[in-house]
């Protein structure tokens, strides 16, 4: 498959906000088979270019209110280019095509089953390379491995989770669109649960000859579900602006997401605060069935970003 694995809305399914049957078991095989799935023109476009206009100034605010943080901050995988950052909080910013999309839904649903929740709110950020930049690519990675051990010689299970990506800019090949490793979700054992650098690098290379990757080029009003265990990459944003996807964890019922360890190293459950306002639109929906694990704190909400980048950074200037 050297194609993204796609379907796209008619303007009837998107006037109804239903989709057809077949068209959801379509989408349904595209992540078991491939990994993923893109569902073109799932999201209005303005209200993309709204959350995106929202982050990009909250980034701003939080850079002057902690001017000693590195502009492109520490990220994993030995990059500095790669950050990610809480969207918004306020009601004004959350978007019923965003967080309770039908379809992402639909397709979630239909692999993790009844009381399926959401147990993160995130972005993926590529800063700039800017001219003189380092050029740096992710490592090909997997976000989780496979639900037990001793799954290699037999088959892997169903994800217990799948992930809902937005992305908040056309993704192209100049601002870092993901690399995407299809297939690889399958494949037994994980490089999640391998720790040898070298043993990891012989497996990507392998599969390099057989099934190379694929790059996410897609327009914004795509909405991306795919399982974790895929490989991916994000890769270097040669452009002048921040190249941010929206990413939400899809969680099997009896599936908790952990928080990043805190400074003791305790990992406690994932929940997400929202604004106050956010309640009602967060709560009370009967209509779909996606639950949200979050909590709610007054207004002004402006430490979010805060409190998800000082685990990296104690507040000394760089
Ligand atoms: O931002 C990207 O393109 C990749 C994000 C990523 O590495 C992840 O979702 O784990």
């Amino acid at each position: 498959m050297h194609e993204l694995p796609t379907i796209s809305l008619t303007q009837k399914e998107r006037e109804n906000q239903a989709i057809s049957k077949e068209k959801i078991a379509r989408a349904v095989q595209c992540v078991e088979n491939h990994g993923m799935v893109v569902i073109q023109g799932a999201v209005e476009k303005k209200h993309v270019l709204e959350v995106y206009q929202q982050m990009l100034s909250e980034h701003e605010d939080f850079l002057k209110r902690f001017p000693g943080y590195p502009l492109r901050g520490p990220g994993g995988f030995g990059a500095e280019a790669f950050k990610g950052l809480p969207p918004p909080r306020a009601r004004e910013f959350l978007f019923e095509d965003i967080i309770f999309n039908p379809y992402a839904i639909a397709v979630t649903e239909s692999i993790l089953g009844r009381g399926v929740h959401c147990g993160s709110y995130n972005s993926h950020w590529v800063f700039s390379s800017g001219p003189d930049g380092q050029r740096v690519r992710q490592s090909v990675h997997a976000d989780c491995g496979s639900l037990f051990s001793n799954e290699g010689g037999m088959y892997p299970l169903s994800p217990a989770l799948l992930t809902v990506n937005v992305p908040l800019v056309d993704f192209t090949e100049a601002n870092g669109a993901t690399e995407l490793w299809l297939g690889t979700h399958k494949a037994v054992p994980s490089i999640f649960d391998l720790r040898e650098y070298d043993e990891i690098k012989g497996i990507v290379l392998k599969r390099m000859e057989t099934n190379p990757p694929i790059r996410l080029l897609v327009p914004t009003g795509s909405l991306i579900v795919r399982d974790p265990r895929m490989w991916h990459a994000a890769f270097p944003n040669l452009t002048n602006e921040p190249r941010v996807m929206l990413t939400m964890k899809h969680c099997r019922n009896w599936y908790r997401d952990l928080a990043p360890p805190d400074a003791d190293g305790e990992q406690k459950q994932s929940v997400i605060a929202f604004e106050r306002s956010a309640r009602e639109f967060l709560y009370y929906r009967t209509r779909l069935p996606l639950k949200i694990r979050c909590r709610f704190v007054d207004p002004p909400c402006r430490d979010h970003i805060w409190e998800a980048l000082s685990r990296y950074w104690d507040g000394t200037p760089l």
